[in-house]
C-alpha cells in the first residue's frame, strides 16, 4: 500500500519553519527567534484547501468529512506537514545539525522552502540588515546536491564492480543506491529519463554522475518557495530580485505570522477571517448582532496595518495557496471513494463524500483500490452514474475521481 503524501518545510534557522506550520495547523511548534528551537522532526497535519465534490452535485449541507472539514464546499483534506529542523551552509559535511536534517528530508515528497525575503537573518538565521535572500536559494539547493553526490561517491567504485559484476541495468544499480531516499522505481526512472544521452553507468565520469544527481534531486525533491516576512518593508526589493533571477521556480509570497494572528483572533471571536483570503471583518464592519467582540485602538490599528500591509498589496497571507502549489507541483487529485455511487454516501446514513484521498494525476483506478482496500478480490469499479470504470483508466482533476469499489460476494 502507498504512504501518504509528505510535504516537508525547509530552511535556514529562523526563516519561519515552525511558524508557517503553526499558521497551517493546530499544533504547537516550538515558536523561537533562535537556532535549533526545533530539534526533532516536527510532524503535524495540515489542510489543504480544495473546491469538495459536494458543491458539484449541490450536496454542501450534507457533506461531513471523516477527516478535515467541508465548509460550503470548500474542503480542507489533512495532508502531511514535516518541519525539518534548522540547516546550515556546510551542514553536509555535519556542521549544524546537519546530516541529521539531510535524513529527515528523505520522508519528503516535494519541499517548501521558507526564504527569509526580508534580509533580516544572515545565513545562520542570526538577526541582521540587509542580508540578500538570493543567497539561501542557491546554497540550499547546493546543500542538497553535495549530500546526496557525497553519499554516492563515497562508495562509487564498489558501486561500479558491483554493477559490472552482477550485470546490472543502470536503474537497478540506481535504485539500490538512491531507494534510501524513499525513491521507488519509476522515480528513479524518470530522473534517467531527464538526462539527454546518458551513457550506460560503468561509462560515468563525474560529470555524468553530477548530471544524474541533480536530475533525481529535481525529480525527487520538486520545491515551492515561500517568500515569507512580506509585512516586512524590505521584503519587495528582495522579491523582485529573486523573481528577476529565478524566473522558472515556484513562488509564493507569504507572512505566516500574520496568518497566526488572525487564526488567533478569530478563534477569539475579536475578527470573522475566511482562511486564505484577503477578507477580515471586525465589529466595526459587521454591527454588534455578528457577535464579534469589541476592538480597543491598539488591536483596531494592527487590523488596519494588516489589512494595508499584507492583506491589499497581496490578496491574503499567502500560507493557504503555499499548501495549494506544493500539491500543484505534485499533481495531486482529490479522489472520493464512496459506498453509493448514486447518493455518494459512505456506510449508513445520508452523508456524502466521507473520504477523499489525495492521489496523483494519471494513477489508474485499480491502485487507488489497493490503497484503500489493500488485497481483496475486486469485481468492479464505478463512477458517477454508476459508469463502470477499467480498472488501467486513470485518475484526473475531475474525472474518475468520485469511485466506487464493488467486490466479488464472498471473495478476498
Ligand atoms: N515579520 C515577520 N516575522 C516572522 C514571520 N514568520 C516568522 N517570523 C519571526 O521569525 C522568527 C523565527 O521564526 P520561526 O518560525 O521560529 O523560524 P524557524 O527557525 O524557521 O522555525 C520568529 O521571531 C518569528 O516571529 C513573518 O511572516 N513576518
Ligand atoms: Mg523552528
Amino acid at each position: 500500500m502507498g504512504r501518504d503524501t509528505v510535504i516537508g518545510l525547509v530552511g535556514k534557522p529562523s526563516s519561519g519553519k515552525s511558524t508557517t506550520l503553526n499558521s497551517l495547523t493546530d499544533a504547537n511548534a516550538k515558536v523561537g527567534a533562535f537556532p535549533f528551537t526545533t530539534i526533532d522532526p516536527n510532524k503535524a497535519t495540515g489542510y489543504l484547501e480544495i473546491d469538495c465534490a459536494c458543491a458539484r452535485f449541490g450536496k454542501q449541507n450534507l457533506c461531513k468529512p471523516n477527516y478535515g472539514y467541508c465548509r460550503d464546499g470548500k474542503r480542507g483534506v489533512p495532508i502531511m506537514l514535516l518541519d525539518v529542523a534548522g540547516l546550515v551552509p556546510n551542514a553536509h559535511l555535519g556542521r549544524g545539525l546537519g546530516n541529521k536534517f539531510l535524513g529527515d528530508l528523505t520522508e519528503a515528497d516535494c519541499l517548501i522552502h521558507i526564504v527569509d525575503a526580508s534580509g533580516t537573518t544572515d545565513a545562520e538565521g542570526k538577526a541582521t540588515r540587509g542580508y540578500d535572500p538570493i543567497n539561501d536559494i542557491e546554497w540550499l539547493q547546493e546543500e542538497i546536491f553535495c549530500w546526496i553526490l557525497g553519499n554516492l561517491m563515497d562508495k562509487w567504485p564498489l558501486v561500479v564492480k558491483r554493477h559490472i559484476a552482477t550485470k546490472s541495468t543502470t536503474l537497478e544499480t540506481l535504485r539500490a543506491q538512491l531507494g534510501g531516499y524513499s525513491a521507488n522505481k519509476q522515480l528513479i526512472a524518470r530522473a534517467l529519463d531527464l538526462v539527454p544521452n546518458l551513457p550506460p553507468l560503468n561509462e560515468w565520469d563525474n560529470e555524468w554522475i553530477e548530471k544524474v544527481v541533480r536530475s533525481f534531486m529535481n525529480v525527487k525533491f520538486p520545491t515551492v518557495l515561500s517568500l515569507n516576512k512580506m509585512d516586512h518593508p524590505d521584503a519587495d526589493k528582495n522579491v523582485l530580485k529573486i523573481i528577476l533571477k529565478h524566473p522558472t521556480l515556484k513562488c509564493v509570497l507569504t507572512s505566516s505570522i500574520t496568518e497566526v494572528f488572525l487564526r488567533k483572533l478569530a478563534a477569539q471571536k475579536y475578527i470573522k477571517y475566511d482562511l486564505g483570503t484577503e477578507f477580515v471583518d471586525t465589529i466595526d464592519d459587521l454591527g454588534p448582532e455578528s457577535g464579534l467582540k469589541p476592538l480597543d485602538d491598539k488591536l483596531r490599528n494592527r487590523i488596519e496595518n494588516i489589512r494595508d500591509l499584507v492583506l491589499y498589496r497581496f490578496g491574503s497571507t499567502g500560507v493557504v495557496q503555499l499548501l495549494q502549489a506544493a500539491a500543484d507541483l505534485l499533481e495531486l487529485v482529490p479522489v472520493y471513494p464512496v459506498r453509493n455511487i448514486n447518493s455518494f454516501a459512505g456506510g449508513s446514513g445520508d452523508e456524502v463524500f466521507r473520504d477523499c484521498m489525495l492521489i496523483k494525476k494519471g494513477t489508474p483506478v485499480i491502485s487507488v483500490a489497493r490503497k484503500i482496500m489493500g488485497d481483496v478480490t475486486i469485481a468492479h469499479i464505478e463512477t458517477v452514474g454508476g459508469i463502470k470504470v477499467a480498472e488501467d483508466d486513470v485518475v484526473d482533476k475531475g474525472k474518475n475521481d468520485i469511485l466506487s469499489f464493488k467486490l466479488v460476494p464472498g471473495g478476498r
